[in-house]
């Protein structure tokens, strides 16, 4: 099978790897849009993480029709910030070309700037896929925990060095791969974009 992955993230393109090899055996293939030759991601103005995923999704699959094309639109969203803050604009929080270090620099500024004592977060996540014959898979998951007060942790990317899923007392970026590969956002919904798929 070969899969084609709509993203320009490096730590969500490793997770995908991963995570559909896992899923879907060693003959997978994977491949990411670096490996075209003429490639620019549209601009992701959608108002929901769904239209997102689609916008990106589909931008590859018009290149790559004959493949498997999964893409996600993810982000963090933190209760005492109103609910749904960053959100859809987490990759972008600090600014345009913000990385990731600035955007967790900026969520624990602002917690903080707020006095914002409710410290439960959850990352969400829409999956969309297509497959050879066009038809649209559409996952959404959620993993709930709370923002640390400072950072913690090597491993990962993005807000996991600052995500302490619950249950847990560690961060994302400590727990490493064995706990994302099993528990995340993308984890449970490669899982069960698996299962849909491998039931056609
Ligand atoms: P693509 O759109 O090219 O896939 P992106 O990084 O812009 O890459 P999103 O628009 O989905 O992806 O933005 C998601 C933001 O949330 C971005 O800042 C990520 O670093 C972060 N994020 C997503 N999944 C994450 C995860 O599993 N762990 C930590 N941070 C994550």
């Amino acid at each position: 099978m070969e899969f084609w992955i709509a993203t320009t993230n490096k730590g969500k393109l490793s997770e995908f790897k991963t995570l559909l090899t896992v899923a879907f055996g060693t003959n997978v293939q994977v491949h990411s849009t670096n490996e075209l030759p003429v490639f620019f991601p549209p601009p992701e103005n959608g108002t929901s993480y769904l239209e997102n995923a689609r916008i990106k999704t589909k931008a590859v699959k018009a290149v790559k029709p004959e493949a498997w094309v999964i893409g996600d639109d993810s982000g963090i969203e933190v209760k005492g910030l109103g609910g749904n803050i960053p959100g859809i604009h987490s990759a972008r929080y600090a600014g345009p070309k913000a990385s990731d270090g600035e955007n967790r620099a900026k969520l624990i500024k602002m917690m903080q700037l707020k006095g914002v004592s409710d410290r439960t977060a959850c990352f969400k996540c829409c999956l969309i896929a297509y497959s050879p014959d066009g038809k649209e898979y559409i996952i959404n998951t959620e993993l709930h925990g709370v923002i640390a007060s400072k950072e913690s942790g090597q491993m990962g990317f993005g807000y996991d060095s600052i995500f302490i899923p619950i249950n847990e007392t560690k961060s994302l970026a400590e727990l490493g791969p064995a706990f994302k590969n099993k528990f995340s956002h993308r984890a449970l919904a490669v899982k069960e974009f698996a299962k849909q798929a491998l039931l056609i």
